[in-house]
């Protein structure tokens, strides 16, 4: 059943129609979030993107429950690192780049244990996962064809990191003629200034490139289609 939703948001509120609105959490990869991975691996902070997890598993409870398109994406490459433009390769710290051995499994591959998305965001069977191999999630990929597929023309963008994945996603989306609205707590940046900056960039100048909200605002406006907002630990 389609419903139409107003969220509170920045710059202003914005109407949802859960019929053309999807879900997309942005490379939820243990890779990027779990002590001893890549991302701390580089001297980050993974607790900063722990953060995430609590409110967009309300997040992602609520969108399955109302009916909404739920997809996936992870960061990543071939066995072969074939799809890794050296440029790509060649960056970040010596000691651990894509395709390196880590802690779990081999850096930014596919099918490794540190590749995969954390246990608590774990996708259920039918919702599409799209692996990128780049940082925007419609850059080699068929997310426009799915989305287009099905309708989708509003996408409720989450994930990490927001300057990196959720900013280049959220970009390529606004080329490509889809309303974006970010939900600022359910997404996370190593570096609390570049989180702050990020979310201010979306929605600048009336909203730049598309709205900030958050997993409170739309949980509300959720709430009539839902019976529950808080899944079980
Ligand atoms: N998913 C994503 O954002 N990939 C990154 O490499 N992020 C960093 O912040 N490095």
């Amino acid at each position: 059943m389609r419903t139409t939703l107003t969220v509170p948001a920045d710059p202003a509120p914005v109407v949802l129609d859960t019929g053309s609105t999807a879900l997309l959490v942005i490379d939820m990869q243990r890779d990027f979030l779990l002590p001893g991975g890549f991302g701390e691996s580089l001297g980050n902070d993974v607790g900063r993107l722990q953060q995430v997890v609590p409110p967009l598993r309300r997040v992602l409870a609520a969108c399955r429950e109302a009916g909404l398109l739920v997809v996936h994406t992870r960061e990543g490459h071939l066995p072969d690192l074939s799809d890794c433009p050296p440029a790509k390769l060649g960056r970040g710290a010596p000691s651990s780049r894509i395709g390196d051995p880590g802690r779990y499994g081999r850096i930014l591959v596919r099918g490794e244990y540190g590749h995969d998305i954390v246990d608590e965001l774990a996708p259920l069977p039918g919702e599409p996962v799209v692996d990128k191999p780049g940082k925007g999630a419609f850059y080699a990929t068929d997310l426009e064809d799915r989305l287009r597929a099905t309708g989708v023309r509003t996408l409720l963008v989450t994930g990490v990191t927001t300057e990196v994945c959720v900013h280049t996603t959220v970009r390529e989306a606004n080329d490509r003629g889809y309303e974006c609205v970010v939900l600022g707590d359910c997404v996370g940046s190593y570096d609390p200034e570049f989180q702050r900056v990020g979310l201010a960039m979306v929605s600048a100048q009336g909203g730049l490139f598309g709205w900030v909200s958050d997993s409170a605002a739309l949980l509300g406006a959720l709430a009539p289609l839902t019976t529950t907002t808080a899944p079980t630990p």
